[in-house]
């Protein structure tokens, strides 16, 4: 009788393990990475976290205007940091690895034209 419950602790014990290993492995695809966005204001941090928020796979997306750092939680088995960033640039914003188009650029409000990197 007391190995019959031993038995069944034991299962229960094995199952709770398998089952946190599987969470952890889908966690493990959630990835938070920090890059440098150019970038002014307010205005900017909008513009900047709503292009990144309908990319399939984001979690969450901040750009920390005074240090002009983008922070962003994904999970990189839906996305990566390369669609991210051009994400970004298509909205008007430099990266390190992605410009946007001068066009794109000419076309942001007049005190969102930070100052390009070079
Ligand atoms: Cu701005």
């Amino acid at each position: 009788m007391l190995n019959i419950v031993r038995l069944t602790c034991y299962s229960i014990l094995i199952t709770l393990m398998f089952g946190s290993l599987n969470i952890q492995a889908q966690d493990s695809n959630i990835v938070k990475e920090s890059f440098k966005v150019w970038g002014n204001c307010e205005m900017c941090k909008t513009t900047i976290e709503k292009a990144v928020k309908p990319i399939d796979g984001i979690i969450s997306g901040k750009w920390k205007m005074t240090a002009g750092k983008m922070v962003v939680k994904y999970d990189k088995s839906k996305t990566s940091l390369v669609e991210i960033k051009k994400a970004i640039a298509a909205v008007g914003y430099d990266t390190e690895e992605y410009r946007a188009s001068d066009d794109t650029y000419s076309k942001l409000h007049h005190c969102c034209q930070y100052e390009r990197p070079k």
